[in-house]
């Protein structure tokens, strides 16, 4: 695929690549996206996805939020692919400055990358809503019910939730990478989620590489996109 020798040559000649993902890139993991054929988005619940998973569905309706969760999300038996590993050995070869992540999954970490900004949190953080004490994953999937603190306080994913704002240290970093960055490659998101689909605004680089599965509304801005899965195309660099 000439795409991908392009890819290749600029990767090649660069020291200065971010990468911005989204979902796709742990689906090849076995964890589902929200927007594919195959997402949350398309299967059928009592409540749509985005409203489960919004602040207000959690401070109200905590039980089910738990349920939802609890089935949904819980990403800890998964493993990083090729996607993370790869970009983790662009990292030790001093060529990638950061990854950028929508995901919550922790994958990039799992698979030894060092600099990753999560803008949407994590789920392996978790802190008591009263007290702040903090509770690994296991503790919040493991759980009966509704996950409670030994003060009795609720705990809450260190995630950010919908009608919830982004961490401000986390974006702020973000985009001084990507404003930095020779290279940018966004891939496998939608981004159709604001504010984060925003921050490749901030990008003043050389080359911007979008990679999905799907076009995306902002294949027209990129200067080279390439319409493949991310294992396809990983394995090849
Ligand atoms: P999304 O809206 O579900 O989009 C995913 C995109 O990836 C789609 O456009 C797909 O076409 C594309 N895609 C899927 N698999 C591949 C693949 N193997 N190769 C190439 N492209 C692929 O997800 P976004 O990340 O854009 O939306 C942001 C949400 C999703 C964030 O808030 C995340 O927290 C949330 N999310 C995260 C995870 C996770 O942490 N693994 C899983 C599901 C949803």
């Amino acid at each position: 695929m000439e795409e991908i020798e392009k890819l290749k040559e600029i990767i090649k000649n660069s020291n200065n690549i971010v990468f911005f993902g989204g979902a796709g890139v742990s689906t090849e993991s076995g964890i589902p996206d929200f927007r594919s054929q195959d997402g949350l988005y398309n299967q059928k619940y009592k409540y749509a996805p985005e409203k489960i998973l919004s602040h207000t569905f959690f401070r109200k309706n905590t039980k089910d939020f738990y349920e939802f969760y609890k089935e949904k999300m819980n990403c800890l038996s998964f493993n990083p692919n090729i996607t993370h590993y790869k970009l983790t050995e662009l990292e030790n070869r001093g060529k990638l400055k950061a990854v950028v992540t929508q995901n919550i999954d922790g994958l990039h970490q799992k698979a030894g990358t060092k600099k990753v900004l999560e803008l949407h949190g994590s789920v392996l953080r978790n802190y008591c809503m009263d007290c702040h004490k903090f509770y690994d994953a296991s503790f919040v999937f493991n759980s009966e019910d509704i996950p409670k603190c030994s003060c009795g306080g609720i705990i809450k994913p260190d995630v950010v939730l919908y009608e919830e704002p982004l961490d401000g240290r986390t974006v702020k970093e973000a985009i001084e990478k990507i404003k930095e960055a020779e290279v940018l490659i966004v891939a496998g998101t939608s981004l159709k989620v604001s504010p984060a689909n925003g921050l490749i605004r901030y990008f003043n680089g050389k080359y911007l590489i979008l990679i999905n599965k799907e076009i995306t509304d902002f294949d027209t801005q990129a200067d080279l996109v390439l319409h493949e899965s991310l294992g396809n195309i990983f394995k090849e660099l």
